[in-house]
């Protein structure tokens, strides 16, 4: 039997390409394993079924046989452990590529979801902007942290693994960013990352998801929000 994970029928333009599923479907794909999709419109992961798998009401899970999974790291971790293509064979290697994602999800994502948190989610509110520089000075020192300790690798420890897996999907948040650009070599690795046959097709596939339609009142709701933005600016 496939397993399945969740996903949004239907996001905000920013999040396309973004939603953790990717990570998820990104590892499934690496380790060719097929999966099916079990979509929710915008509302439905707080709902008592959803929550039965996931209790923040977010998405991804992961559900196979019995187990039922939430968090795409742990998620990300279980595939690379009970697949062949993303953990190597050797104890140490294997701890090393679980460090890296530790690294990913633990040390170099929280200040980029403040970053997140501050431009987007909570733009509108007066602390966000004062905060911005603090926030920005900090990935900045933690992005420079993570090039010294790559160096000129194409991967962190040899072979690709779910460390690298999931510090590119981490990375890969500052895009467009200058921040990530300031960094030619992370900004190489996210690349490298990202032509990946698996990485394109897990992209293609969540793009290709997004089928529903905003909550209502959800216009309404972006432009008060980008108005009261603006007169903070
Ligand atoms: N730490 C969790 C975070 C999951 C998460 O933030 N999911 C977001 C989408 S990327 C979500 O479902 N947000 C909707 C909500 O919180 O209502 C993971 O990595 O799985």
């Amino acid at each position: 039997m496939q397993p399945v994970i969740t996903a949004f029928d239907w996001v905000p333009d920013f999040a396309r390409g973004q939603v953790r599923d990717l990570r998820v479907r990104w590892a499934l794909e690496e380790v060719g394993q097929p999966y099916r999709v079990r979509y929710l419109a915008q509302g439905e992961q707080k709902a008592p079924p959803h929550r039965a798998r996931q209790p923040f009401g977010q998405v991804p899970t992961y559900e196979e046989g019995e187990l039922v999974l939430y968090e795409s790291g742990a998620i990300v971790l279980h595939l690379a452990d009970s697949r062949d293509g993303l953990l190597p064979d050797d104890r140490l290697g294997r701890a090393r590529a679980t460090e890296w994602a530790f690294a990913a999800l633990n040390t170099v994502e929280p200040p980029i979801m403040d970053h997140a948190i501050a431009t987007l989610f909570e733009a509108d509110q007066p602390w966000s902007r004062p905060r911005l520089p603090a926030v920005e000075a900090r990935i900045a020192e933690r992005l420079g942290e993570v090039a010294a300790r790559l160096g000129e690798r194409e991967w962190y420890d040899g072979a690709f693994s779910a460390g690298d897996l999931l510090m590119v999907a981490v990375l890969r948040i500052l895009r467009d960013h200058p921040l990530l650009a300031a960094q030619p070599t992370l900004a190489a690795y996210v690349a490298r990352g990202e032509a990946r046959p698996a990485f394109r097709r897990a992209l293609a596939d969540q793009l290709a998801g997004f089928t529903g339609s905003p909550p209502p009142g959800f216009a309404e709701w972006i432009a008060k929000r980008a108005a009261r933005a603006e007169q903070l600016a």
